[in-house]
Parts: structure tokens; sequence; C-alpha cells
């Protein structure tokens, strides 16, 4: 599939998925959701141990397209909500790990998508919020919930009900992301971030987005014996063997990912 929207540019093992229509702040329209998913469900394979999501320009993405939904009837609405919900399931289940490289405005959508991967990474120059009470609607694409769980109930209703815009440093203070860089600075440290990832035993990375992932629905004593069971899956791995093996022979060990 040919990108309108999008580059994805692959080096080794890492993925930078770059969304490009700048005129609207990179927003969200059905085209740009249709591109986010093909690239994680279609294009980008198994191989891949380790995304790097970011916008282009002044924008991480400026939420979804407000004059696209302006056509909607509810029922569009509904529909288009829960397809874009979807899509960042797919980010979310990815197999490998996904780092939102925040450059600019995440609002609205954009923080939602920010919120549906692993780990937050912000310029100095990014901006949080959930606008959508401004425009009379609430968040669609999965805000109510990701960023409850990811602040804690008392810092997001404040978000979503006020609907104000916070900035880099005051998301990383309540743990929106987890570091702030200058702009110049945020691609190479995400990247830094990603070989570090990359450079680990692929399958037990894996394993453990699933354990953190679906554990998180779980009552705790349900999601510890879920986390054995992933266990077991790991000490099964050929990479467990090479793991253990070159910590005893002190050499650098070379996972495979099976
Ligand atoms: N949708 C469509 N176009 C947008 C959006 C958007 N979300 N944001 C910016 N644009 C466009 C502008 O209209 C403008 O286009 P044009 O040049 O043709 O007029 C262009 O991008 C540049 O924007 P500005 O001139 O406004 O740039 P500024 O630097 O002055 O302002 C802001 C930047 C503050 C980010 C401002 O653009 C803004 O407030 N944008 C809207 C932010 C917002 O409210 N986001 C939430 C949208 S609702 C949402 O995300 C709901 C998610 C769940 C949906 C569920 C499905 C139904």
């Amino acid at each position: 599939m040919e990108y309108k929207n999008l580059t994805c540019e692959i080096q080794e093992n890492i993925a930078t998925v770059t969304l490009q229509r700048p005129k609207a702040l990179n927003a969200l329209n059905q085209e740009v959701l249709s591109e986010l998913r093909h690239v994680f469900t279609e294009h980008l394979t198994r191989e891949i141990r380790c995304v790097i999501l970011t916008g282009s320009e002044k924008a991480f993405v400026a939420g979804a397209d407000i004059k696209e939904m302006d056509g909607m009837t509810p029922l569009q609405s509904r529909q288009f909500a829960r397809s874009g919900q979807l899509i960042f399931e797919s980010i979310e289940n990815f197999h490998a790990p996904v780092i939102a490289a925040v450059n600019g405005y995440a609002l609205g959508g954009g923080c939602e998508l920010a919120l549906a991967c692993d780990i937050r990474i912000a310029s100095e120059k990014a901006k949080f919020g959930q606008p959508e009470v401004n425009l009379g609607i609430i968040p669609g694409f999965g805000g109510t919930q990701r960023l409850t769980r990811t602040v804690g109930p008392g810092k997001a209703r404040e978000l979503i009900y006020t609907g104000n815009t916070i900035d880099a440093q005051e998301a990383h203070r309540i743990g929106l992301v987890n570091a702030v860089y200058t702009p110049e600075e945020l691609l190479a440290k995400s990247v830094e971030m990603a070989k570090t990832i990359a450079s680990k035993a692929p399958l037990a990375v894996s394993l453990c987005k699933k354990a953190i992932n679906m554990g998180s629905n779980m009552d705790i004593s349900r999601a510890i014996e879920f986390e054995a069971d992933l266990f077991a899956e790991s000490f099964s791995s050929e990479d467990r063997k090479e793991g253990i093996e070159a910590f005893v022979q002190k050499r650098k060990a070379s996972f495979v990912g099976k």
C-alpha cells in the first residue's frame, strides 16, 4: 500500500512511523486512520522489535479531524469512534513496544493515540490535553479509560472535565510521559531507547508487554497466575537458553526471538 499521510522507515529491526499531514496538524481523518491500521497490522512484520511513532512539523496529532466529524450522524460518529478504538487496540497489542515520540500538539485523539503506545517521550514543545468538552463531545478513542489508567482518576478527571492543555513538564510530573528532551534530542533519545529494547530477547519483551497489558485488566491473583503462564512460555524459548548460557560464559547474548 502506498501511504499518503505517513511514512514508515525501517532500520534494522526498528521502525519509525511519522504522521505526515502537517497542514491539518496531523489530525486523524478516516484515511489517516486506515493507513495507521495498515502499517501496524499488515506492513510491519514479526522482525520488528520496537516502533517509534511521531508526527511531522509542529504536531504529533491535534486530534480527530473536526471538519470530517462535522458531517457525521450520531451513528456514523459511533462507527468512527469504534473503528479508531480498534486501530488503537492494534497498536496497544502490537507484538513489540511502541514509543510515542511526542514532538508537538497531542490533543484529543492525539493524546489518546499517545496513550495507546507503550511509552511516551516528549519534546519540550509538546502539549497534551483532552479538549473534547470544548466541542460538546467526549474522548472517543479510549481516552476516558487509558488516561485514567495512566495518570490516575484525579488528574484524568481534571484534564477531561476542564479540557485544559498541559505542557511537557507537567505531563512528565503527572506520569503521562516518561521523559522530556529538547526538540533536537527527541528522536535520537527515542531511537536510543528503541535500540536498548531491540537488543533484549524479543519474545521475552513481547511477553512482558502481554503480561502488563492483559494483566492490568484482571484481578491481581488471576494476573499474577497469568504472569506465571507467560514466565513458563519464556522459559521454554531458545532465547532463555542462550541468555542464561551467555551469562554463565560471560559473553553477550545473541537473541533470535524464539
Ligand atoms: N481537525 C481538523 N483540522 C485541524 C485540527 C483538527 N483536530 N486541528 C487543527 N486543524 C487544522 C486547522 O483547522 C488549520 O487548518 P486551516 O489552515 O485549513 O484553517 C490547521 O490545522 C492549522 O491549525 P491552526 O491554524 O488552528 O494552528 P494553531 O497553531 O493556531 O493552533 C491548535 C493549534 C491549538 C492545536 C488548534 O489547531 C486546535 O485547537 N486544534 C483542535 C484541537 C482539538 O480540539 N482536538 C480535539 C479534536 S476532537 C477529538 O480528537 C475526539 C477524538 C475522539 C473521536 C471519536 C470519533 C467520533
